[in-house]
């Protein structure tokens, strides 16, 4: 290949690449997110609730134990562009659901999001999430430092009837 047919392939990559270059300044916060690894942050039994036609948000469940203390304060999956960390409550005798900015994992403790409980709400959804599909799900955290860090998930998904969670199918002691 002739050095002017190089430096024009160049220039084409480079036009290629510039779109993603502007997306990414607009989310520095996320760019600079350093990926944790599972001995930092064990993740166990997570799952997402199947939904039926019409219906518009689910939940992501799982257990989530950091070797250090770290917070949870959002996530984001490609299946929809609203998706917050939620906690129940019961609020003048009424059990509703609240936006939860910042929910604190301490070190060396299964922090656990369930049904009824804490949960990773996924809202906006365009169409049914199916029993039997992956979703990726990334879990963005800072860390005991303050440093922003994240971990991705391929979380599957369960039928709606499965309300107690996958511990039935998937032991968790190892005796
Ligand atoms: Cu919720």
């Amino acid at each position: 290949m002739s050095p002017i047919r190089i430096s024009s392939l160049l220039i084409a990559l480079a036009a290629a690449v510039t779109p993603f270059a502007s997306q990414a300044q607009t989310t520095p916060a996320r760019a600079a997110a350093t990926a944790v690894s599972g001995h930092q942050l064990q993740v166990h039994d997570a799952w997402i609730r199947a939904t039926v036609t019409g219906q518009q948000a689910t939940g992501a469940f799982m257990q989530l134990q950091p070797s250090q203390a770290m917070t949870l304060v959002g996530a984001r999956s490609p299946l929809t562009p609203v998706v917050e960390v939620h906690e129940m409550a019961v609020i003048d005798g009424v059990m509703k659901m609240r936006h939860l900015p910042e929910l604190p994992l301490p070190a060396g403790q299964a922090t656990a999001l369930k049904p009824g409980g804490y949960h990773i709400m996924l809202m906006d959804l365009k169409a049914p999430v199916q029993a039997g599909s992956v979703i990726p799900l990334t879990l963005e955290l800072r860390d005991a430092q303050g440093k922003a860090v994240e971990r991705t998930l391929q979380v599957p998904v369960h039928a709606l009837t499965r309300s107690a969670g996958p511990q039935q199918k998937m032991p968790m002691m190892h005796h």
